[in-house]
């Protein structure tokens, strides 16, 4: 009666906020002071563990969380790093969330003669993400050394210590900062659900699947608008096909007016000014666009 699930997300960085915020558009209502590690659900069976971004995939592997929110770059990079190990990895990569957008790239120092990956052979790549770019290089057949860094790794060429580097960019300003240009990218990241592959209860696996279903509903809203309007009733095709992502329409009668009915629609893709001016053009008026709420399928 008193399992409770733990979910470890990040501490202190860039997807803390995020993560917070989603849970919290789940219904889930967490008690929790700046300094504990741990957070109360109060409403719901869950547990949030406030833990260092890298340890997530970790407590997961051990089963000591049930679910985590983190980069898929970090995911990912303890995925290799446990197959490296010839231990199976005990997580899955589940819903890709919509914040944490960043690319694992190449970068290459201005003042030298490496432009792409080609010119990597024989050289040393200095990175926080040693399995995937060992990875990278086996998948390319590149010949070339890896070393690790745990911060920092823009300085790595300067200090001498390595030819390129291949690290995380959003803006590019950092690399920019320390001289480095742009190269190919490895990955494309976005903060992800890691699930634990391990056998639970049935009460856990209810809950667990409730969070995972209520946050993949919680995506779907976000994009999602409610759209409702006047329009021909033999312009009904027209118009959804224009409305991408959505399903049938309600089309309802309108009271004296033949020919014309109001139709409302659940857009779940943006709705551009531009879909709107398209929608007129068929003979749609008096158009308004609604955020949904809550939506569960
Ligand atoms: O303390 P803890 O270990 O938990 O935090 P951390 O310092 O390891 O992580 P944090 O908060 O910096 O990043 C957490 C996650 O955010 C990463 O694992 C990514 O999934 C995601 N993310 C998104 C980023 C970036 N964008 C990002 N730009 N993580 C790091 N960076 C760094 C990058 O390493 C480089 O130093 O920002 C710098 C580059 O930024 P730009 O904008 O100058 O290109
Ligand atoms: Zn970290």
């Amino acid at each position: 009666m008193n399992e409770r699930i733990k979910i470890a997300i990040q501490k202190s960085g860039r997807l803390t906020e995020h993560s917070i915020t989603l849970l919290q558009k789940c219904g889930l209502v967490i008690s929790h002071t700046k300094d504990q590690l741990i957070g109360y659900g109060e409403n719901m069976p869950f547990d949030i563990m406030f833990v260092r971004d890298d340890d997530i995939p970790g407590l997961i592997q051990e089963n000591l969380c049930e679910i985590g929110l983190v980069g898929a770059n970090v995911a990912i990079e303890k995925k290799l790093s446990y197959e490296a190990d010839q231990s199976s990895c005990e997580f899955t990569l589940m819903s890709p969330l919509d914040f944490g957008h960043c690319k694992l790239s190449f970068a290459y120092p201005d003042s030298s003669i490496i432009r792409s990956i080609k010119d990597l052979e024989g050289k040393t790549i200095a990175t926080s993400y040693p399995f995937t770019v060992r990875n990278y290089f086996t998948e390319n057949k590149i010949n070339a050394n890896v070393t690790e860094f745990s911060g920092a790794v823009e300085l790595a060429p300067s200090l001498g210590k390595a030819d390129a580097i291949c690290d995380l960019v959003s803006t590019g300003n950092t690399l920019r900062a320390h001289n480095l240009e742009l190269g190919e990218t490895i990955m494309e990241s976005v903060a992800t659900v890691l699930k634990s592959n391990a056998k639970q209860s049935q009460f856990k696996n209810m809950w667990i699947d409730k969070i995972i279903e209520r946050i993949n509903g919680v995506l779907q809203v976000n994009e999602s608008k409610y759209i409702m309007m006047h329009a021909p009733k033999n312009a009904i095709n027209e118009i959804t096909n224009l409305l991408p992502g959505t399903e049938s329409p309600t089309v309802i009668p309108l009271d004296g007016i033949e020919g014309t009915v109001a139709v409302h629609v659940v857009c779940k893709e943006t709705v551009f000014w531009e879909t709107l001016e398209d929608l007129k053009e068929v003979g749609a008026s008096s158009i308004l666009v609604v955020p949904v709420e809550k939506m569960l399928m």
